[in-house]
């Protein structure tokens, strides 16, 4: 799969604003500084697409980015220990509100440093996202921060500690490209879930559900 022209549609910061996706909707979630603008801008292949920022926790909007044939949206990050108690309770519910919209959200991606064990907040996250019923998968982020040789034993752990199969996390750099590829094909399988869905759904089906 190929990206080409990917753009900024708008940011929101309430769920009155929240925009109704007429086609795929993933999600991009994570802690502050973990590198979810970053890995927009590097599947895009454009440098200023999303904001990075070397002092994390200003984003505290959701930034919605088309990309053709599906939206990213790029969520507020969690876990910044320098903004006070009630930025941070604003953050946690437009998040909370985000994921309670789970109807809009195809398919999230939970980043994580591969670095370090993911933090209480991280699981959390996960939490919330079983909660809700999403389909979610873990990508471990700056990868080349390591030595290629210690990615297996970083995605055992935090396989272990996430409590999701080592092999269904995704490596990535942004910086390097790494990873990029497996990402964009598992991308890819989203869409065709999502379009089988979208034509396999008959009146009957609804009929069915509403009497329940
Ligand atoms: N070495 C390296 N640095 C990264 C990578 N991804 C992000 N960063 C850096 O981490 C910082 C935060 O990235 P950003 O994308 O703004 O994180 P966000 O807060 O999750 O959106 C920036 O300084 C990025 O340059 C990566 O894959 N490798
Ligand atoms: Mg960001």
């Amino acid at each position: 799969m190929i990206i080409k022209n990917a753009e900024f549609i708008t940011s929101v910061a309430n769920k009155k604003q929240f925009i109704v996706p007429n086609k795929p909707l993933i999600a991009i979630c994570g802690k502050s500084n973990v590198g979810k603008s970053s890995l927009i801008n590097a599947l895009a292949n454009r440098k200023k697409l999303a904001k990075t920022s070397v002092t994390p926790g200003r984003t505290r909007l959701v930034n919605y980015f088309d990309f053709g044939s599906f939206i990213l949206a790029d969520l507020p990050g969690y876990g910044f220990a320098k903004v006070s108690q009630a930025e941070k309770e604003k953050w946690a519910h437009l998040l909370e509100d985000f994921f309670a919209y789970s109807k809009l959200i195809t398919h999230v991606f939970s980043l994580v440093d591969i670095r370090h064990k993911p933090t209480s907040d991280d699981l959390q996250m996960i939490n919330y996202l079983h909660h809700y019923a999403l389909p979610f998968t873990i990508i471990a982020t700056k990868a080349d921060k390591i030595g290629k040789t210690r990615i297996k034993d970083r995605l055992k752990e935090i396989g272990n500690y996430l409590a999701v199969g080592e092999s269904s996390i995704y490596p990535v750099s942004s910086e390097t490209g790494y990873g990029k590829d497996k990402i964009l094909q598992k991308i890819e399988s989203v869409l065709e879930i999502y379009n089988d869905e979208f034509f396999n759904t008959t009146d009957e089906e609804d009929d069915e559900e509403t009497q329940e």
